[in-house]
Order: C-alpha cells, then sequence, then structure tokens
C-alpha cells in the first residue's frame, strides 16, 4: 500500500479527523485517483473499525468518531469523486421511522453505506410512511433503509412498507431495518428484505442484496 494510503487508514482507525482530511488532500495532490483512495484508504479502514467492534475491541463511542473522521476525509474527496464519476452501488432512502427521534446508529449506517459508495438520500428522524415513499419514488431508490429504537415506533416499519406496496414501490425496491429492539424474526415478520444488527453488517447485507 502506498505511504499515503496507509497514514489516512491509520487515521481513520485512529479517528483523528483533521489528519485524515489533510492526508486525503495530499493523496488528490500526490495524483492518486478518488477510487483507489476512497477503497484502499478509506473503506479498508472502515471494515476493519467494523470487525474491531465485532470482536470487542472498540465500542459504540469509537465506532462513531472512526466514521466521522471518515466523514472528515469523505469531504475532501467528494469533489473529486464526481469529478471521477465514481459510480454509485446504489441509492439508499434512509430515515428513522415516524414518532422516532433516535437518530445515532441511522447515522452511522447511513456514514458506513456512504464510505462503501452508497448514494444515501437521508430524510433524518420522524420520517413518515408517505415520505419514505414520495422520496423512493422521486430519486428511484435500490433500498429503504428503516431504524426504529422504541418498541411503540416499530410498527411504523410495517406501515412504511405498507404504503410501498401502495404505491407499486415495493418490488422496485430492498427494504433494509434495523435498531436495538428488531430481530431477524420481526424483519420476517413484516416482509422486509434485511436486518442486521449494526453498522458494518448493515454494509455487509446491503452489498449482498445486489450481489455487490
Ligand atoms: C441516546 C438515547 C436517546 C436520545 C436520542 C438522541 C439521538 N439523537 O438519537 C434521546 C435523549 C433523545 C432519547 C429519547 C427517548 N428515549 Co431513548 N435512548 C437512547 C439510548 C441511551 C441510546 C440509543 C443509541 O443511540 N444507541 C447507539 C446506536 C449506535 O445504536 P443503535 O441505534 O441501536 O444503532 C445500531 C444498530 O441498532 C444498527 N442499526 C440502527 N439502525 C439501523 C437500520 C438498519 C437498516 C440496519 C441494518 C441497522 C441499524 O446499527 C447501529 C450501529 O451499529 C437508548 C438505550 C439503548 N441501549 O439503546 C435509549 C432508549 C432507546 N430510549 C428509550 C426511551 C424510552 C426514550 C424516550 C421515550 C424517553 C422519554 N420518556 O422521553 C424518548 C423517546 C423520544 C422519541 N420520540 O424518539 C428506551 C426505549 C425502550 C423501548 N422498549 O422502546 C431505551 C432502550 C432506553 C431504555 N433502556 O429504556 N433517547
Amino acid at each position: 500500500m502506498e505511504p499515503i494510503l496507509k497514514e489516512i487508514y491509520d487515521g481513520i482507525i485512529d479517528a483523528d479527523q483533521e489528519l485524515v482530511k489533510e492526508k486525503v488532500g495530499a493523496a488528490l495532490s500526490q495524483g492518486l485517483d478518488a477510487d483507489t483512495i476512497l477503497n484502499q484508504g478509506m473503506v479498508s479502514a472502515m471494515t476493519e473499525v467494523g470487525r474491531l467492534f465485532e470482536e470487542g475491541e472498540y465500542f459504540v463511542p469509537e465506532m462513531l468518531i472512526c466514521a466521522r473522521a471518515m466523514q472528515a476525509g469523505l469531504s475532501v474527496l467528494k469533489p473529486a469523486m464526481i469529478a471521477a464519476n465514481l459510480k454509485s452501488v446504489g441509492k439508499v432512502v434512509a430515515g428513522t421511522v415516524k414518532g422516532d427521534l433516535h437518530d445515532i446508529g441511522k447515522n452511522l449506517v447511513c456514514m458506513m453505506l456512504e464510505g462503501a459508495a452508497f448514494e444515501i438520500y437521508d430524510l433524518g428522524s420522524d420520517v413518515s410512511p408517505q415520505a419514505f415513499a414520495d422520496k423512493v419514488k422521486e430519486v428511484d431508490a435500490d433500498f429503504v433503509v428503516m431504524s426504529a429504537l422504541l418498541t411503540t415506533t416499530m410498527p411504523n416499519m410495517k406501515a412504511t412498507i405498507e404504503v410501498l406496496k401502495e404505491a407499486g414501490l415495493r418490488d422496485k425496491v430492498k427494504v433494509l431495518v434495523g435498531g436495538a429492539p428488531l430481530t431477524t424474526r420481526y424483519c420476517e415478520d413484516i416482509g422486509a428484505d434485511g436486518y442486521a444488527a449494526d453498522a458494518s453488517r448493515a454494509v455487509t447485507l446491503a452489498k449482498s442484496l445486489i450481489g455487490a
């Protein structure tokens, strides 16, 4: 690996936002292409962060600050990515369901998906079923990513799926669900396409559903 890519990689794992921004800028100045910087320097680092989390070495706070360092790097890389016309893996409409204000987990999932080259349309929290459906239609999305942290708001995932069905959009998208109270069983019961317990597994799941 190029030394500068290793510095970016280590910077993300150490959650050093300033260093990551500086090194991504330096890598671009050295003439490295956006795709190489993204995949070798950044996505691979987030994969490692996900592994450290799964092994119990990193916890949510570490994962969150590493994800912020990744975002900081992405802000520098984004113009070059657009210029290089880096192909998006898929379009994602994301949000925390109606009545629910917990957005930390959803934000983390969005960051990880963005880092894996998905194009994110984040509707925020307290998102109504109709708002999900409208955005899916507007951007011709490939995925709907829904988060719920309250047992009382979980049924709004099913309500969203129903609205997608009524709008004739259900078959055009893969529906992913998550949040602390969710289970694979619940995902199956409401007719979603996949559940994952954390943000790194959400990326693996999304990729597997489109064969990427
Ligand atoms: C922080 C927090 C809050 C903050 C939220 C701030 C914010 N901007 O998000 C505030 C203070 C606002 C809050 C409010 C409330 N909260 Co609160 N809150 C929490 C707390 C402590 C942490 C949640 C969190 O951020 N976890 C960290 C993130 C990273 O984890 P995560 O969200 O689970 O996400 C991960 C995975 O689930 C997964 N994931 C998440 N989404 C998705 C989506 C997909 C598609 C996939 C694949 C994966 C995935 O990936 C993420 C990263 O690995 C939890 C306790 C807990 N242990 O969960 C209680 C908790 C969720 N809250 C609870 C309650 C009761 C409330 C309130 C009702 C309290 C009140 N009486 O006002 C209100 C409700 C407000 C509302 N309408 O939403 C209860 C829910 C109980 C229940 N059975 O429903 C909990 C469990 C606390 C408890 N033990 O009682 N809360």
